[in-house]
């Protein structure tokens, strides 16, 4: 915010300026001639006067005008510093208007973190992770439980956060807007995936890969918050496979302090119908209570009594390789979820903006993000090592230069 202020106060005098020297027309377009923004922030031009179409092109390196849009607004945003040269056309028989202008984009005052700089929303699903990762105190409110999770995996801190069974997740962002680089992937997520040291099993990429979805945002609005702004899922390797569900909705109810639990000892469960779900597919299930994480499940801080998440289900990937319970190896996804490859796979757990698509699955270009939200991908309970949940420990943006260096979990 201080950054902000300081180029408005910039801008506010370059505008002054400019307005002394020139004659002050009597209803302004609303466009200045000259702006000063700093790389990798968006600003949005709104123009007073309206017509019957419209053209913002910006000067190419040849001198060419290149078209960027035909909206009545326009959202500035370039990752690279430099001058951009732009003209804004109102095409209308009755009153066109042209206006040349300039942005001037400069380096951040302060240099920008390549790693999460703010947690918006932690809504994990129930699991046996929950309340502990991280850790809840009595009295927490859902903005404490914000800030733990923040301490936890933001800058180069990586401390593990766990979103629970289907649907929990976690919405962060950074400093400035992460850019979508053509033919580039733009952020990377870390987890907790590893493959099985046994052979086939690790030849096969199995072993905890507990996949997450991601879903991506820009602040079309200019708020700074994920509030009315369109969210479009990042199409991984499954998104288009007939065993993916669409429009998946499952809720769970806090578990009733007086119920008598039902226990399963040979697969180490305390209560087998602990936290009950329902989801709109005429499915229901529990999520069961282990004996080695006794703490309640349910998100403690929340007020609500019935937690409702919807989104993409991906198919079950564990499967029972024992045959009687005792060794479930949950197999990765080839490419694009989150805690569906180990950490030193780089490029595994690295997201390109470009597999963005709406809800009709429709491919969607955006310029940048500037919200990620990461939940939890399947509805999977695996015996004694329960419920599929997705781990985040950091995240980072590929196009920010890395000034220090995490030692990532193996
Ligand atoms: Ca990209
Ligand atoms: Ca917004
Ligand atoms: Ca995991």
């Amino acid at each position: 915010m201080k950054i902000l202020k300081q180029i408005w106060t910039l801008m506010a005098s370059m505008v002054l300026i400019t307005a002394c020297t020139q004659d002050i027309p009597t209803v302004s377009l609303g466009i200045d001639d000259i702006y000063y923004l700093e790389r990798m922030k968006s600003y949005k031009l709104t123009p007073a006067f309206t017509g019957q179409e419209y053209r913002w092109t910006m000067k190419t390196a040849s001198g060419k005008d290149s078209l960027v849009s035909t909206e009545s607004t326009y959202i500035f945003l370039q990752k690279d510093e430099g001058t951009y040269d732009m003209t804004f056309e109102i095409i209308d028989p009755v009153t066109p208007y042209k206006h040349d202008f300039r942005f001037i984009v400069i380096h951040e005052e302060i240099e920008y973190s390549p790693y999460i700089a703010h947690i918006y929303e932690y809504r994990p699903a129930p699991g046996q992770f929950i309340n502990t990762m991280p850790e809840y105190k009595a009295g927490d409110t859902e903005a404490d439980m914000c800030k733990k999770v923040e301490e936890s995996i933001s800058g180069t801190n990586n401390i593990m956060i766990s979103l629970g069974a289907y649907g929990g997740y976690v919405t962060f962002g950074f400093d400035h807007t992460v850019m979508n680089v053509k033919g580039e992937k733009d952020f990377m997520v870390l987890g907790n995936a590893f493959y099985s040291d046994i052979g086939s099993y690790k030849e096969k990429k199995g072993g905890s890969c507990e996949p997450g979805i991601v879903m991506v945002a820009f602040d079309k609005n200019q708020n700074g918050k994920p509030d009315k702004d369109e969210w479009y899922e990042l199409a991984g390797s499954e998104y288009y496979k007939p065993s993916t569900k669409k429009g998946y909705r499952i809720t769970y109810s806090r578990p009733d302090p007086d119920k008598k639990p039902i226990a399963d000892i040979s697969n180490g469960l305390t209560d087998v119908t602990y936290i009950p779900w329902t989801d709109n597919k005429g499915g229901e299930g529990y999520v069961s209570k282990n004996m080695f994480h006794e703490q309640n499940y349910y998100p403690l801080w929340l007020e609500e009594d019935e937690l409702t998440f919807e989104g993409t289900l991906l198919p079950p990937n564990g499967v029972d390789e024992s045959g009687f319970g005792t060794y479930w190896v949950l197999y990765s996804y080839p490419w694009g979820y989150v805690d569906n490859h180990p950490n030193k796979d780089a490029d595994l757990n690295s997201f390109d903006i470009d597999w963005a698509v709406d809800k009709e699955g429709n491919p969607v270009h955006l310029p940048g993000v500037d919200f990620i939200r990461v939940y939890t991908g399947l509805n999977q309970y695996c015996g004694r090592i329960g419920e599929t949940s997705t781990e985040i420990t950091n995240a980072r943006d590929l196009h920010i230069q890395d000034k220090s260096t995490i030692i990532p979990n193996p």
